[in-house]
């Protein structure tokens, strides 16, 4: 960490990581952790001496032989307000920094990169937008924030990537994401940490982190054919969701081009933020969610989409332009060589 002294704490970290002590460190978060960590370590260390010093210290001094009759002591101020005082300090230290880092951790840059990834008994499910997918694995570039949309199909189960020193819960019904940014390639362990079941032990895998240039290759070479974004679309017609959305001027239900991200207002008076979450929720639970102007018809698509599925369709209607055509296709934002973009099949337009 650099604003300790570079040398020692490399020399540290060197240490620590070859004895097995902590897992390398892969992200660009991790070192700044470890600081804080090592932080905390060092003042608790500090606070065990002086305890351990004065108890014995305090022990044979007024031990019985040495005295045998008690003196009372009524207190002294200067003494309470340095062992308020110092402590407090180091506590509001710790408090600063951590909350300062915390917010860094909870917070993904906007252009970071957009990863699904479902956890499911026992396995984690990686669903890249350009139509990778991957199982107990993860390939992600260096030098990239990676923003990931985890949620789970069944019970509770969390995220954790040591090496990046992220850790994330997979809920059921609500996506939560957790963000990192890969600074070394080569491959760590990717666990699942909150038991979920007989076989939660082995329900991990490898997060493998490539330079851009080699990502790259990755992507291309294990794309299945079709994007998220054109598999929604498939979804979207197979479902008969075109029924009603669509961009005719009598339409049922409202025209979903270009809705994500947008401020809509609901019949219940509130204005409610397009996100993924927001779109999940419009899917399954309709009614809950009445956009303003329009009458409760859609019917609820609960039990009837995978969460995957629920995934493509979030992603087709992201990339929706007003002819209800994908904009985008087979390509991951800003990664893929123009060329890649261009030679993608044009998507259908459902009508
Ligand atoms: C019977 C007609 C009908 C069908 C079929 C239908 N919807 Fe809807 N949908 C509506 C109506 C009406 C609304 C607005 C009222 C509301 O929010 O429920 C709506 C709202 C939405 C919204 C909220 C966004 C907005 O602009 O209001 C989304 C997202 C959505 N539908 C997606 C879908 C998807 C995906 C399918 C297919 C799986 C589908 N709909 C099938 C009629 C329908
Ligand atoms: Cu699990």
């Amino acid at each position: 960490m650099s604003h300790i002294s570079p040398v020692i704490w490399q020399f540290l970290v060197k240490w620590m990581t070859n004895f097995a002590i902590i897992p390398p460190e892969a992200s660009k978060i991790a070192s700044e952790m470890d600081a804080l960590l090592f932080f905390m370590t060092l003042v608790s260390l500090f606070g065990l001496t002086v305890v351990i010093i004065l108890l014995v210290t305090f022990s044979s001094l007024y031990s019985r032989e040495r005295h045998p009759v008690a003196e009372q002591i009524e207190g002294s101020t200067l003494l309470e307000a340095t062992w308020t005082i110092i402590p407090l300090g180091l506590f509001l230290v710790m408090f600063v920094w951590g909350a300062t880092i915390y917010f860094r951790v909870f917070t993904p840059p906007p252009n970071a990169m957009k990863i699904y990834v479902v956890g499911k008994q026992w396995m984690w499910k990686a669903e890249h937008p350009g139509g990778q997918h991957e199982i107990n694995a993860l390939h992600v570039p260096t030098g990239q924030p990676v923003e990931l949309i985890l949620i789970s199909q069944d019970v509770f189960h969390s995220f954790s990537v040591p090496a990046f020193r992220v850790k994330r819960e997979a809920i059921p019904g609500r996506y939560n994401t957790v963000w990192f940014e890969a600074t070394a390639p080569g491959t760590y362990h990717l666990f699942c940490t909150q038991y979920c079941g007989t076989a939660h032990s082995v329900m991990g895998g490898d997060v493998v982190v490539q330079t851009p240039e080699d990502y790259q290759k990755w992507l291309a070479q294990s794309t299945s054919g079709t994007s998220l974004a054109q598999n929604g679309e498939r979804i979207f017609s197979s479902l008969s969701c075109a029924a009603c959305h669509n961009d005719r001027p009598d339409a049922r239900g409202p025209n979903l081009a270009n809705v994500y991200g947008a401020k809509l207002p609901l019949a219940n008076g509130r204005t409610a933020v397009v996100d993924d979450e927001f779109l999940r929720n419009a899917i399954l639970n309709p009614s809950q969610h009445l956009t303003e102007g329009y009458a409760p018809i859609m019917p609820t698509y609960q039990g009837q989409i995978s969460e995957e599925g629920i995934i493509s369709l979030i992603e087709y209607i992201k990339n929706l332009d007003s002819n209800y055509r994908i904009q985008q296709t087979m390509t991951t934002p800003d990664l893929l060589p123009e060329s890649h973009g261009k030679a993608a099949p044009a998507a259908q337009g459902v009508k």
